[in-house]
């Protein structure tokens, strides 16, 4: 049986079990999730996360020296970052549509006067821009320090490729050191099922269905604007921009979707969405190793359309308009904001306490939202490193019939 398989069997006995334990003793619950479900899914999660900077740091080193000139590098830089702000911008206009048409926060329904949320620093965003070159790469590396680790491989890949033959060796070894991350992700893979099923039984058992039962018009709001997000957007950029079929897409992509779905985490969820995207899509590696890294860290649809619907949502359990200023200024906060987070679990609600206090809404009512949040995280880090497989998707089949007309010139000419 194949690992996408596998892993969906996983997925579905693990909500079902999940929904099972909601309806067990509390104490019950604690000792199986204590004793069982976390550790098995912690270690699935520490054996992927143990991965993520040496395969960042090689594959960005790899793909920039792939793409040989800066020239080259700079065009497809701003390709990837002219995607990821629109698609950005694009799924943040969907949540809040929705949230509006949906209506799913009523004054006087929720319980406001107990709310209270402690709200985490979040870096603010020139702080993130000026200090995206580290002083420090080994520090970056040791914090994970993602946008940092990013600009230093950069250099480095800029490095080899103008400097060639001379540092063949060099380039061999990162060669050969991705050879040796990829036969370890191979590895951790064939765990994936098991560490699914932890970790989606524990976050349903621990939500508990209450929870899930009051918040159910949030969550529909936030499930239907990601769907929306994935099935139309995506789709006319698959097919618009990069001439290729959107089910072939999600069908090569799914086994990477399954992996952050239960990680809930974008930076997890990579190497195994490079090796998807690279292996069952064919998208040119130099493309993979740049765009996919970048888009882990600085583009997240799916937090922002979270980040959209919460913020609608709770203006309406307030009892708090938000103007057309309002909402331009939720758009814009909340797309800028997801630049300098990295992609783990929950980092959407930290983002989410600047995109309130932006607008003037209260950050306590996040305390609304975070008991289903985990489930929610789950979704939109699927869609978080969709958009970021899209886009070197679209530039990959765009650079490919690029240098297929190139070719086709030439042997005309002859
Ligand atoms: N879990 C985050 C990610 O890894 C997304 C979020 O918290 O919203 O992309």
């Amino acid at each position: 049986m194949s690992l996408t398989k596998k892993i969906l069997i996983a997925l579905v006995t693990g909500v079902i079990a999940g929904i099972i334990l909601t309806f067990v003793p509390e104490n019950v619950f604690h000792s199986l999730d204590t004793y069982a479900l976390t550790p098995v899914g912690q270690i699935f999660l520490n054996l992927i996360m143990m991965l993520v900077v040496p395969i960042v740091f090689v594959s960005i080193v790899l793909g920039t020296a792939g793409l040989g000139d800066p020239v080259k590098l700079g065009k497809i830089g701003i390709q990837t970052i002219t995607f990821y702000l629109a698609t950005t911008a694009i799924a943040l206009i969907i949540g809040v549509a929705v949230a509006y048409a949906l209506h799913p926060g009523h004054a006087g329904v929720f319980n406001i006067k107990d709310a209270s949320y402690e709200q985490k620093d979040a870096p603010p965003i020139m702080d993130t821009i000026v200090n995206i070159i580290p002083q420090n790469p080994i520090e970056a590396m040791s914090s994970g320090d993602m946008l940092q680790v990013i600009a230093f491989a950069v250099f480095i890949g800029l490095a080899i490729a103008v400097l060639g033959d001379k540092v063949a060796g060099i380039r061999r070894l990162f060669e050969q050191a991705n050879e040796i991350l990829i036969f370890l992700i191979n590895g951790i893979m064939v765990t994936a099922p098991y560490g699914a099923f932890a970790l989606i039984a524990s976050a349903i058992g621990g939500a508990g269905l209450n929870a899930i039962g009051s918040m159910a018009m949030y969550m529909v709001a936030v499930i239907l604007s990601l769907f929306i997000h994935g099935a139309v957007t995506y789709s006319l950029a698959i097919k618009g921009l990069g001439k290729a079929s959107p089910i072939k897409f999600y069908k090569g992509f799914f086994p990477a979707m399954s992996v952050a779905f239960s990680t809930s985490s974008s930076s997890a969820a990579l190497p195994v969405a490079m090796k998807t995207a690279q292996e069952n899509l064919g998208v040119r590696k130099s493309i993979s190793s740049f765009v996919q890294p970048l888009g882990a860290t600085i583009n997240m649809d799916g937090t922002g359309i979270m980040q959209a619907v919460a913020a609608v949502f709770i203006s309406q359990v307030y009892g708090i308009p938000l103007s057309f200023t309002d909402i331009v200024l939720i758009i814009l906060t909340a797309t800028l904001a997801s630049i300098g987070t990295a992609g783990v679990p929950g980092v959407g609600l930290v983002m989410l306490a600047m995109v309130l206090k932006q607008v003037g809404l209260p950050v306590d009512g996040i305390a609304l939202i975070i008991g289903v949040d985990r489930l929610l995280d789950m979704l939109r880090t699927s869609l978080n490193i969709t958009g970021d497989a899209v886009c070197a998707y679209v530039i990959s089949e765009n650079e490919k019939r690029k240098d297929k007309n190139h070719q086709k010139k030439q042997a005309t000419a002859k």
